[in-house]
């Protein structure tokens, strides 16, 4: 399966409150997202599975992957488009071995080092970031810049999205340092008009 998508969409049911998520994401999938991930780190396996479940049939006749954080077993049983591994997930060559070679792996990343690590060891693209500072500096560290984005971009060899404090205007100065893409929650879950803040990703990444 090919990486034929320039905007990643992660989920994040409190970023998207007081709406149902399921609300926003039909939005945002009508608007012609293509690349969902379902990121609901708080629930248990059987909880995500009937939300994965939820969103495979919302999915369904869309050109929208539906792509699972951490967990294969909802991947798979779900037949979910693709897995998204980071720090405490199993190791990329595990899950490469696991998942079926037609599904997408992606890495969450946040040096060279992981990023090459995860290139050689199966991933199909990653994620680096944070690129700006993001809402919680203690989850996700501090930002990585614009230099970095460059040099990750110079050394690896697979799609690079940019993720961390993206908004319309930065994804274009992130595809100007050679970004694939760029990865984003609240800028899109949280906006007061999802359509809308589509339409301006479209524009500054030349498609969705
Ligand atoms: N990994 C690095 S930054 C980040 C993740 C999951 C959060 C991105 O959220 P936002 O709201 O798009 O800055």
């Amino acid at each position: 399966m090919r990486v034929d998508f320039k905007f990643y969409l992660i989920t994040d049911r409190a970023a998207s409150a007081p709406r149902p998520m399921q609300e926003v994401l039909a939005q945002a999938v009508a608007a012609g997202v293509r690349a969902i991930q379902l990121r609901e780190k708080d629930l248990s396996a059987k909880q995500l599975y009937q939300l994965a479940l939820t969103l495979r049939g919302q999915l369904h006749g869309t050109a929208c992957k539906l792509i699972i954080n951490d967990r294969l077993e909802v991947a798979s049983c779900t037949d979910a488009e693709g897995l998204h591994l980071t720090a405490h997930s199993l190791p990329t060559a595990i899950a490469r071995r696991c998942m079926p070679a037609d599904k997408l792996i992606g890495v969450s990343t946040h040096s060279l080092t992981e990023v090459l690590q995860a290139e050689a060891t199966g991933a199909d693209f990653v994620l680096f970031g944070p690129i700006f500072e993001t809402r919680s500096k203690l989850a996700y560290g501090a930002p990585q810049g614009l230099e970095n984005l460059s040099e990750v971009v110079r050394r690896a060899n697979l799609p690079v999205f940019a993720i961390g404090g993206i908004s319309p205007a930065r994804a274009q100065i992130c595809v100007d340092h050679g970004a694939a893409g760029v990865a984003a929650i609240s800028s899109v879950l949280a906006a007061p008009d999802v359509p809308e803040v589509l339409a301006d990703y479209e524009n500054a990444l030349g498609g969705l």
